[in-house]
């Protein structure tokens, strides 16, 4: 396939491997100055590994720079990390912590625009044209699909429908009477849409979809088949996450062989997460990402925590993007559940607020048809465990309110007798994935 004449931004898509190190380079000194002169959080971290800006002097010299993880934009919340005064910031989205806290993400007017172009540029990888109709099925909100997905498609001049999660049957009623071409959303969200439309009697020929761009949870290639068959379409996969910016680091081309990452923005390592030593290209290890432009909240050197490898090799569409495997998982113990993130220490917070609720829970994921389901194992208290079910119908009730408010899931609780639960030596393993993707 040669499918050059669907590049959003040749010149940068297919640049040769020379030109993009240069490139990257002069944006990494320039950020480097940049933060270390606007925020005080990189002001203090180089000064203390005795760095000045001017020790950058080779794109090699990047191992020099101290990662940022999670908890130092925790630390800073919520506008600590930004380079701009507030009265520049024009967007503000935000992600789940691990604590109480989000993770808040801003954006000036330029960002925006460097975020629309790098959307639109993957969302050209994976087919969209002009000509489109492209119904965006993932949340709009603080969430970075929803808005993110939608202004690239915007950009690219598709006719966008931003109908957003839920309500499978007018998605459906949308889909068939507005002729949609492209859809949008979670990879479990396609399916359930398949699902229903099977109940519903639908058939993938009552529909004019081509081109289905999924991503924001990992996937395998078993639902790819699944979801391409049984919608009609051709299904690329989309990386991205709200700290580095949201979808639009990486997205596939129609050879769906791995996702190109936009690296004359977002310039991407492969890390060893025990011994934190960069690894040659082709290596499995932890993702780091630094964005070579932004100017609200630069990042440099992010430690995603997501599993996967690098690797440059001749792509038949053209392009020149180094590429990045599906994502294989995570060091850290986030689980992803119909596209919300989930930390097990967010589990334990909302159980924490139930005083029949003991410290011991498990945490099983499974698939329920298309969608994932949680299922929390609790133990509680001898006295409630044997008490009314009407108390216990009352608790968890509550629960179950609980989470749906403060974490946007709905898990299926069941209580359990006390002590029944495996008790751990070491670090606890509370979450039993079951989903086999
Ligand atoms: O999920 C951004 C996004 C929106 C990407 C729409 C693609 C499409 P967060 O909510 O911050 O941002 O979640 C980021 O989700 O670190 C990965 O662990 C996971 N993730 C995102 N895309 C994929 C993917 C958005 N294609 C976290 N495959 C990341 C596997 C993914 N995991």
């Amino acid at each position: 396939m040669n499918s050059t004449s669907n590049m959003w931004q040749q010149e940068i898509e297919t640049m040769p491997l020379e030109q993009m190190r240069n490139l990257q380079l002069e944006r990494l000194q320039s950020l480097v100055k940049r933060a270390y002169q606007d925020v005080a959080h990189y002001k203090k971290s180089f000064d203390t590994c005795g760095l000045r800006p001017e020790d950058i002097k080779s794109l090699d010299d990047i191992v020099k720079l101290p990662f940022v993880v999670k908890q130092d934009l925790r630390d800073n919340y919520p506008y600590g990390m930004f380079g701009v005064p507030l009265k520049d910031i024009v967007r503000i989205h935000s992600s789940s912590g691990t604590t109480g806290k989000p993770t808040v993400v801003g954006y000036t007017k330029s960002d925006l625009q460097m975020w629309h172009s790098l959307v639109a540029r993957t969302m050209s990888m994976g087919g969209v044209t002009a000509n489109d109709i492209v119904q965006v099925a993932f949340t709009y909100g603080l969430f970075t699909g929803g808005f993110g997905l939608h202004s690239g498609a915007e950009h690219i001049g598709a006719s966008v429908i931003p109908v957003s999660s839920g309500n499978t049957m007018r998605q459906l009623m949308i889909m068939k009477d507005y002729r949609t071409t492209v859809l949008i959303c979670t990879p479990s969200y396609a399916l359930h849409i398949a699902e229903t439309m099977d109940k519903e009697g639908v058939s993938k020929d009552d529909i004019c979809l081509k081109y289905g761009l999924f991503g924001s949870e990992p996937w395998g290639e078993k639902q790819r088949r699944e979801i391409e068959a049984r919608l009609g379409l051709v299904a690329t996969d989309n990386y991205g996450l709200s700290e580095v910016m949201g979808p639009g680091i990486g997205g596939e081309c129609l050879c769906k062989s791995g996702m190109h990452i936009n690296e004359d923005q977002v310039y991407p390592e492969i890390i060893d997460p025990d011994t934190l030593e960069v690894l040659p290209e082709g290596s499995r290890g932890e993702l780091v990402l630094t964005t070579l432009t932004r100017e609200a909240m630069p990042m440099i050197r992010y430690r995603t925590r997501d599993i996967t490898r690098l690797y440059r090799e001749k792509c038949d569409c053209g392009r020149t993007l180094i590429k990045m495997d599906k994502p294989a998982g995570r060091t850290d113990d986030m689980f992803i559940v119909n596209g919300v993130n989930v930390f097990p220490s967010q589990v334990e917070d909302a159980l924490r607020a139930f005083e029949e609720a003991t410290p011991h829970f498990m945490i099983y994921l499974r698939k329920k048809g298309a969608l994932d389901e949680v299922e929390i194992q609790l133990e509680v208290s001898e006295a409630l465990f044997f008490d009314e079910m009407k108390k216990q119908k009352e608790l968890l009730d509550n629960m179950t309110a609980r989470f749906a408010s403060l974490l946007q899931i709905k898990p299926k609780i069941k209580l359990v007798d006390p002590r029944s639960l495996q008790r751990f030596e070491g670090k606890a393993k509370r979450v039993v994935d079951e989903r086999g993707l």
